[in-house]
This record gives C-alpha cells, structure tokens and sequence, in this order.
C-alpha cells in the first residue's frame, strides 16, 4: 500500500535515567500524539541500558517509537523539544542524566546537516539502545546513508542492555 503524499516514516528515541522514568517515557508518548500530526505505527520493548558517555550516572529506560507524518521536520523537532519541556528536562550537562531525552533518529530518508537537527541523528548508528529496540518493532530497518540496523547492532554487542518484559508503553489512545 503506499502512504499518501507526503507521509514519511519518523523514528523517535526515548531515554530517561532520572525520576520516575517509566512515567516519564509514557508521559513523552500521550503528549507525543496528543496533538493532531503523527500517527502511531509501533511502540518498542523498554531496555535498561547502561549509560554510554557523560559523567557518571545511573541507567536509563530506552525505547524507540515509529510514527507516520507529514509534518515538517522543524515542526516535528519543535513538537518533540516541547514535550521534553513539559516532562521537565533541564538541560545541564551535555550526556548527562535527564529525565527526558527525545531525539529524532530518522525522518524518511531525509539527509541533513544543520546543527539544530541533524538527519539521520549521528549518533544513532553507535548506540545498542537506539538500535535493538528499533530493530525489535522494524526488522528491515536501515539509517538513511549508513546501513542496516541488523548489521549495525553487531558492531555494538558490548553495550549492555536488557529488555525489560515488566514494563510496557501503552499506546496513547
Ligand atoms: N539536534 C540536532 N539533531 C537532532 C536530532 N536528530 N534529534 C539538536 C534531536 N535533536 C537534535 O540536544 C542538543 C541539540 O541537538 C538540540 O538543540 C537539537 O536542536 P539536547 O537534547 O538538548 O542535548 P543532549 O541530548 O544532551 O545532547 P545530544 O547530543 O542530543 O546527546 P545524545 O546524543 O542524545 O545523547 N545512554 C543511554 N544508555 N541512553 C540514553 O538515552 N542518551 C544520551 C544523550 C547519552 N547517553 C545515553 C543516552
Ligand atoms: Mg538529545
């Protein structure tokens, strides 16, 4: 089936490693869809993943979210910056603890290179918990201009990770 005009895949990647985190990733996805704009494909397992890079810091919950849209993608980024706002995230120190991270992994195949959003997120491609939970909801999944996930999560088999089967994320409606 094709989507329509300009409907594109987006791949959002969800971190918390401070408060409440599992209220915290809810709270990003039913304010995620709460206003008209994207619609929900699929909702990942939630790993506990030990932090990579920053200051010493406790773990993180991490799951990812695919969602259609036709938004812009500034408007897309500004929808995911507000709902870090509302979860409270202070912004302190770069990689350090958060309560809520959002990041834009992929917006169809959309390239590009400004620094108030890079596309595809350039980190994305490192990172077990961005990889293994968006290979679990996409198992053909691939980083626009990089490569496979499948292939990819090889290279990042030391990060530790586990999915963790007790919590899940309800879907927003
Ligand atoms: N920005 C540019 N491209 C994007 C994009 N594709 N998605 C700009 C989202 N934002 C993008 O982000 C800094 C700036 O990046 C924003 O102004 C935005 O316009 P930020 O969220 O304010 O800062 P940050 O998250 O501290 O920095 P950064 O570079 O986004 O960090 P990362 O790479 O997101 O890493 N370990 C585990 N286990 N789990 C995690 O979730 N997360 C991080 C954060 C580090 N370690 C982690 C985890
Ligand atoms: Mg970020």
């Amino acid at each position: 089936m094709t989507s329509p005009v300009g409907v594109r895949r987006v791949v959002l990647s969800l971190g918390s490693n401070l408060g409440e985190r599992m209220d915290n990733l809810q709270g990003a996805v039913d304010a995620l869809f709460d206003p008209h704009g994207l619609t929900l494909v699929a909702l990942s397992p939630v790993y506990e993943t030990a932090p990579v890079g920053g200051p010493e810091q406790g773990s993180y919950l991490n799951a990812v979210v695919l969602a259609d849209s036709a938004l812009a993608p500034e408007t897309l980024l500004e929808r995911t910056q507000n709902v870090e706002e509302a979860l409270h995230r202070v912004r302190e120190e770069r990689w350090g603890p958060r309560t809520l991270d959002v990041d834009i992994i992929a917006y169809g195949d959309e390239i590009r290179d400004d620094p108030a959003l890079v596309l595809p997120h350039p980190r994305a491609h490192e990172r077990a918990f961005v990889l293994r939970p968006w290979a679990d909801v996409d198992s053909e999944a691939a980083i626009p201009g990089v490569g496979a996930v499948r292939t990819l999560i090889g290279d990042v088999a030391d990060q530790k990770l586990r999915r963790r089967d007790d919590l899940v994320l309800r879907t927003p409606y």
